[in-house]
């Protein structure tokens, strides 16, 4: 009985300490205490997704930029963080940049406050709903600093943020979230599916993470790599009789992806066509190749399938290289 208490209670600690908010006054339950900015801001006690208030930013003429923001640490061996906000629109005008919307930013700094990187987790124009986003970024040593920018990004309308929430995980608590899934041995392999990322990594193994950066739909993948190393998601698909030839099509997009030792060391979406479980049909076929800082960019070759063929496996690497590599709409076409 002893025993059964203690574990129950390392469980319960575990859970608690999984969910602590590293925001401070995330729900502006404490009106705008903790948020800098708070001249650009206000109350809604009308508007709100929980307790009493939501904060609300809002602008009829000028679209400038209108932002609360909170600086937080990073705690120590945090592998990852999860960023997640409710946000509501009204009338958020339209302009030609798309970043100009209501928008969750995510930037991190290190130790000497230089910005490393900085990212949308929410946009949001139009009228709407609450809507939930949530965005998990893993940290570098270097990282140590978060600074969320919650802001009305030079345009017209009216945004609400309630429940802005960070959370930091531990290497396991982000492979518990975001599990690699592996095929077991003699499970019935299936056709291709969820290429455009909407149902997040479903059908896909290996290591990615999910974006709104995206090209289709509201969310693409996403595969960081800090170090020089090979980083990758794949999905193994079944070739049906008398199939003759595929052609798969994807959009890649390069954020400050540099190439390694080898050419080949670049964000890559390529197809292994595979005879049984060890052995290979053919060599690697590369569909597209990506480095540097580009927009979306649209990829598509056909191949003919080798006739000892029974699968293929569509990959999409970091192949030994640094930065980040988005991936989304990525569609395969079977004919004989
Ligand atoms: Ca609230
Ligand atoms: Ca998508």
């Amino acid at each position: 009985m002893k025993q059964f208490l203690f574990f129950s209670l390392l469980f319960i600690t575990t859970i608690t300490n999984a969910q602590i908010n590293l925001i401070k006054n995330g729900g502006f339950e404490n009106e705008l205490i903790n948020w800098r900015g708070e001249e650009m801001a206000s109350l809604s006690s009308y508007i709100k997704k929980t307790g009493k208030n939501s904060a609300m930013i809002n602008q009829f003429v000028g679209a400038e930029w209108k932002a609360l923001d909170q600086t937080i640490y990073i705690p120590k061996n945090t592998y990852a963080v999860e960023c997640s906000v409710w946000m509501k629109s009204d009338g958020i005008e339209e302009q030609k940049e798309n970043y100009k919307s209501g928008e969750m930013i995510a930037e991190f700094t290190n130790s000497s406050d230089k910005q490393l990187f900085s990212e949308p987790v929410a946009q949001i124009k139009g009228t709407t709903d609450w809507v939930n986003y949530k965005k998990t970024f893993k940290i570098t040593a270097d990282v140590k600093k978060l600074r969320i920018m919650l802001a009305l990004a030079q345009t017209n309308g009216t945004v609400f943020f309630d429940d802005v929430q960070v959370i930091a995980l531990t290497e396991e608590e982000y492979f518990k979230l975001n599990p690699i899934i592996t095929v077991a041995e003699g499970q019935k392999i299936k056709q291709f599916s969820n290429g455009n990322f909407e149902e997040n990594l479903s059908s896909w193994n290996g290591f990615g993470l999910i974006s709104t950066d995206s090209k289709e739909g509201n969310t693409a993948a996403e595969i960081i790599s800090e170090t020089a190393e090979w980083r990758s998601i794949d999905q193994l698909a079944e070739i049906n009789d008398g199939d003759k030839t595929i052609e798969i099509s994807g959009w890649l997009k390069a954020k400050n992806i540099i190439q390694g030792k080898d050419p080949w060391n670049t964000g890559l979406l390529f197809i292994k066509f595979e005879k049984d479980d060890t052995t290979q049909a053919s060599e690697d076929q590369v569909i597209g190749t990506i480095t540097g800082n580009t927009d979306w960019i649209l990829f598509k070759k056909s191949f003919p399938i080798p006739k000892t063929a029974t699968k293929y496996r569509i990959m999409i690497a970091m192949s030994v290289c640094t930065g980040t590599l988005l991936a989304d709409d990525i569609q395969v076409k079977l004919s004989n």
